[in-house]
């Protein structure tokens, strides 16, 4: 009897674990999807129309319209590059400075990233230079060297939420898939993207689903495998052995991998 009882429960841990893996992955993927659209929509509006047929108020009330479309995001914002020639006549313009994510007025940088449009539930990042965080940072490098979407490690977000930021390339002018990664870089007008508030909005998603009170669902950022980060639940180490089982998770960066550990909350 114990023997079944344990083969049930492994087979259940399977079937819940695998439907919550392909719902997470689902979400995060019409999520990206959508972000992309926007950025399309940024190079449409913004940069192929003189003068620029987007602003703040737009893009605001636009990307609140279509949040639905972006369920795990908790906001999405669009940061230009600004060169250090140009940071005088953009500052003039805007009639702002641009600041650090510490709030403080940026020290000379070779480029900025200054957020120039946000929805609205991201408004605190509105003039911030998104170089100025070393994972935002790495995420603009990275997705306009590739011309693809890109993730962070999992971090604290500026919510105080762990999570992980999404980015995708704006580029000046259309170019070819196999263009060069400096053709790229010269190529870049901004960046557009999103804070995928796991915390928060993955919780959302499991407290929905049947058995959730017995389950305990982590999920970790295991793209350097000897030292898994936790993107998604509590690090405490479970003492006996329970039935458990790993699904593989594909975020849609290549460079990182992901997956979900789940297991029962009491011992079977
Ligand atoms: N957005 C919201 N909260 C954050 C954050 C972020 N980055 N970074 C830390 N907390 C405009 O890649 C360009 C958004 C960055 C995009």
């Amino acid at each position: 009897f114990r023997r079944a009882a344990l083969r049930k429960a492994e087979e259940g841990i399977v079937c819940m674990c695998e439907e919550r893996a392909r719902m997470l992955q689902d979400q995060f993927a019409v999520s990206v999807n959508h972000v992309h659209a926007l950025a399309i929509l940024v190079a449409t509006f913004h940069y192929e129309k003189q003068p620029p047929a987007l602003d703040q108020d737009t893009f605001a009330d636009y990307t609140a319209r279509t949040s639905f479309e972006r369920p795990l995001l908790s906001g999405v914002a669009y940061a230009q590059r600004v060169m250090n020639a140009d940071r005088e006549s953009f500052e003039r313009q805007q009639g702002w400075i641009i600041k650090t994510m510490k709030h403080e007025p940026s020290p000379v940088q070779d480029e900025y990233a200054p957020v120039i449009y946000s929805q609205e539930t991201v408004s605190y990042i509105e003039g911030l230079d998104m170089m100025s965080g070393e994972e935002d940072r790495e995420n603009i490098l990275r997705s306009r060297a590739t011309g693809k979407a890109v993730l962070t490690r999992p971090f604290r977000l500026m919510s105080n939420h762990l999570g992980v930021v999404l980015t995708f390339p704006v580029y000046l002018v259309d170019l070819p898939p196999d263009a060069k990664v400096e053709d790229r870089v010269a190529a870049t007008a901004g960046y557009l993207g999103g804070a995928f508030d796991v915390e928060s909005l993955v919780e959302n998603l499991l407290r929905q689903l049947a058995g959730n009170q017995e389950l305990v669902v982590n999920v970790y950022d295991v793209t350097n495998h000897s030292n898994p980060l936790v993107m998604y639940g509590s690090e405490v180490p479970l003492g006996a052995p329970s039935p458990s089982h790993i699904c593989m998770l594909d975020f849609g960066d290549p460079f990182r991998k992901h997956h979900m550990i789940c297991r029962y909350r009491n011992k079977h």
